[in-house]
């Protein structure tokens, strides 16, 4: 049995090391050595790669203090492994167990075989085999386009092959040093068979940000190593077919990143000079297969006229956004925001207000809007919904994602929102941009988020992106605002004046204007109120921004208990599309969830049941009742989301798992209040402690001028 030397560089991987190392362990092939190579990584890194090589006897660990670069790493791999064959993987990678066996009795009398890469953002990929199937596929006259992903991974190599072609990566390179090592390799080979069923599971890390792999480098950076690589291999290689292949990269590599990234032109005069040596370097031949926007960029670099370079570059650029912009009725809109739209001048006295994407009337934008009409402020309002609303004030209504909304964003100077713009939606350096958040964060927020179960895997990097963009952020305690600079990776001006939404809680108080909200909201006057309003689950969708929600509390139960004495309003979280239908319970639950703003159901109510939402945060300011109904608690803490504290030492009231509790608390509700009374006293001291009925003023007079 032949050994094999897997060969993993390592550079701060904490988080991933036990999957990749323990995929290797568990193979069904069992003659193997590893060899850790860390590259300079952290402490814990380290300490975890101590641990392995003290564990095992086949694992052994080389340490770089200083980060050396995977390709040198790698080389440094090669030359202390005593297998016949060499495996590379990457430390955030994993194995299916099949995947080296499956190699190694299929290489037979060839140099190498490779197999094939999955992408996956999860770490539990498994991999069923169907027998009869494993033809290894052969790559003998394009032996190049067995080059694939532009990674050395997934391949076992025999390590006579390597020393005797003294293959070896790019040290000077971080990024592309693979192509360095695969052409060579494929010059040097026959043919290179090719076999589907070896997978191998590479990660797509969701933290492109606090800690990005090399293929989550800025794309410039990518362009420059890309074009570093094809310079020293072009000059060097004579091999026909090798030279055509690297032509062939490289002009498709123009064609989709290099264009791509001087979408933002200031690349130009920094990549410019590389990129020029590339292209006096490539095939004229080939370069006539393509079209003339290619041939007339090209010909400017051979040339060398920098100026006219930019100048069809600029206009290379304005097609493409046609191209893209006809693709679509938004796109075509999104085209005229950036090409007309902020080409116009910034209106100084218009403010932009969203809440919620435009789903209602409601939280800290509105408080905010309401103080500007009542000050009357010399302001002109834009209100972004998806349907008409009768709202106070003469603002001005836009759909979303409509023409108008468009025009308005590009010119409005100001904008408030209490969640994320789009992202396409860049700003001006004119524009202020007030973000308001929506509640004190229980549950982890993005970069405190490990793995990521919602609809969107670039989550994080969208965030941060959107988030650069804001200038000031409402915070509604000291807790909020430790969490929001670390979690957002937020640095710009917190306004620490608790919520705007908060202040109706402080000023409609009393009697009167309850009742007039019960009326509002079309709720009877003599019986008291439960206000259910729990939050939503990131595993549960039908789309993008489509959470489903269902029932798990027992409305029959309910209404036998208390519909002498209560009725129940029933509110799901506005990231929620389906309807709950409650029309057999009638005269007891009242479905409140497109009511547009929670703030008046809580003032309408008597007491609160909610789960992990950010509710009862701010319900806390009525100091009334809270009940935490949170059936799936485990699911959520552990798997789903994980959370800022423990709700069993913190939550101002009971966590309840059945109906049936819930049914008991509130016949006991003054016991309960009672129980809870310090409880609920420590936590309205840590959360409650800024607002007083002002923030909106407050938050106005920092931004706005009178
Ligand atoms: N909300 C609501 N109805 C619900 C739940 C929430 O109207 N049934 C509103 C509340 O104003 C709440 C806000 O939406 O404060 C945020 O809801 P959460 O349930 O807390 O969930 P999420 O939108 O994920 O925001 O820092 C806060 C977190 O980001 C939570």
């Amino acid at each position: 049995m032949d050994k094999i030397s897997v060969i993993i560089p390592v550079f701060n991987t904490l988080e991933f090391l036990e999957d990749c190392i323990d995929s290797v362990i568990n193979q069904t092939y069992r003659h193997f050595e590893i060899i850790l190579v860390n590259d300079g990584s952290n402490k814990e890194t380290e300490n975890m790669l101590i641990t392995y090589s003290n564990k095992y006897e086949n694992i052994y660990l080389y340490n770089f203090s200083e980060r050396v670069g995977v390709g040198a790493a790698r080389n440094f791999g090669v030359s202390k492994s005593t297998g016949s064959y060499i495996y590379f993987l990457d430390s955030d990678d994993y194995l299916p167990n099949m995947a080296l066996e499956l190699l190694v009795n299929n290489i037979k009398g060839d140099d190498m075989i490779r197999g094939r890469i999955k992408h996956t953002t999860f770490s539990n990929g498994e991999v069923v085999l169907l027998q009869g199937l494993m033809n290894p596929k052969y790559y003998e006259g394009k032996k190049f386009n067995s080059i694939k992903n532009k990674s050395a991974l997934n391949t076992l190599i025999r390590k006579d092959f390597i020393i005797e072609n003294n293959l070896r990566f790019s040290e000077e390179l971080d990024i592309y040093s693979d192509i360095t090592f695969l052409v060579s390799a494929c010059i040097a080979t026959p043919r290179v068979p090719y076999l589907k069923e070896a997978i191998y599971f590479r990660r797509k890390r969701n933290d492109a940000i606090s800690n990005p792999s090399l293929s989550q480098s800025a794309l410039h950076e990518k362009v420059y190593n890309f074009l570093r690589m094809y310079k020293s291999l072009k000059e060097t290689i004579e091999d026909e077919q090798a030279n055509a292949y690297l032509d062939k990269e490289f002009l498709n590599f123009y064609r989709k990143q290099i264009v791509t990234c001087f979408k933002d032109i200031t690349y130009i005069d920094m990549l410019y000079p590389a990129l020029q040596e590339c292209v006096k370097l490539t095939n004229k031949q080939l370069i006539q297969n393509y079209s003339w926007v290619l041939r007339n960029e090209v010909n400017a670099l051979l040339n060398d006229n920098q100026k006219k370079y930019k100048r069809i570059m600029k206009r290379h650029q304005l097609l493409r956004d046609i191209k893209v912009g006809l693709g679509s009725k938004r796109k075509f809109y999104l085209l005229l925001y950036r090409r007309v739209f902020q080409k116009m001048k910034v209106k100084e006295n218009v403010v932009f207000f969203e809440s919620f994407l435009g789903k209602n009337y409601s939280d800290n934008p509105k408080y905010i809007y309401e103080k500007m009409l009542e000050k009357n402020m010399p302001y002109k309002y834009v209100w972004c919904f998806r349907e008409d609303k009768n709202i106070p004030g003469n603002a001005i209504q836009v759909k979303r994602f409509s023409l108008k909304y468009y025009y308005y964003l590009a010119r409005a100077k100001y904008w408030v929102s209490n969640s994320r713009l789009p992202k396409s939606l860049n700003k001006r350096k004119e524009n202020i941009y007030l973000q308001t958040w929506h509640g004190t964060p229980l549950k982890t927020l993005v970069f405190d988020i490990n793995d990521i179960h919602s609809a969107d895997p670039n989550y994080k990097k969208n965030f941060y992106e959107q988030s650069r963009r804001w200038d000031y952020l409402n915070s509604p305690n000291q807790y909020s605002s430790d969490i929001f600079r670390r979690a957002f990776k937020y640095d710009k001006t917190m306004l620490e004046f608790g919520y705007p939404r908060n202040d109706i809680l402080y000023q409609k108080n009393n009697k009167n204007d309850i009742d007039k909200l019960k009326d509002k909201i079309g709720i009877p006057k003599d019986k008291k109120v439960i206000l259910y309003a729990p939050t939503w689950r990131d595993d549960e969708f039908f789309s993008r921004g489509n959470y489903k929600f269902t029932l798990n509390l027992d409305l029959a139960k309910m209404q036998d208990a208390f519909a002498a004495e209560y009725i129940l309003l029933l509110r799901t979280h506005y990231h929620i599309a389906n309807n709950i239908d409650v029309s057999e319970f009638e005269g007891f639950v009242y479905d409140a969830s497109h009511y547009d703003d929670i703030a008046e159901l809580y003032l309408a109510s008597d007491m609160l049941i909610t789960d992990y939402s950010s509710v009862f945060f701010d319900y806390a300011h009525l100091q009334r009742p809270i009940l935490f109904y949170t059936y799936d608690l485990e699911k959520y803490r552990d798997s789903l989301r994980g959370m800022y504290f423990d709700m069993q030492e913190e939550c101002p009231g009971p966590l309840l798992m059945t109906t049936e509790d819930v049914v008991e608390s509130i016949t006991d509700i003054v016991g309960v209040t009672e129980k809870y009374k310090d409880k609920y006293n420590a936590f309205y001291d840590k959360f409650c402690q800024w607002d007083d009925g002002h923030a909106s003023e407050k938050t106005i007079e920092a931004i706005f001028k009178d």
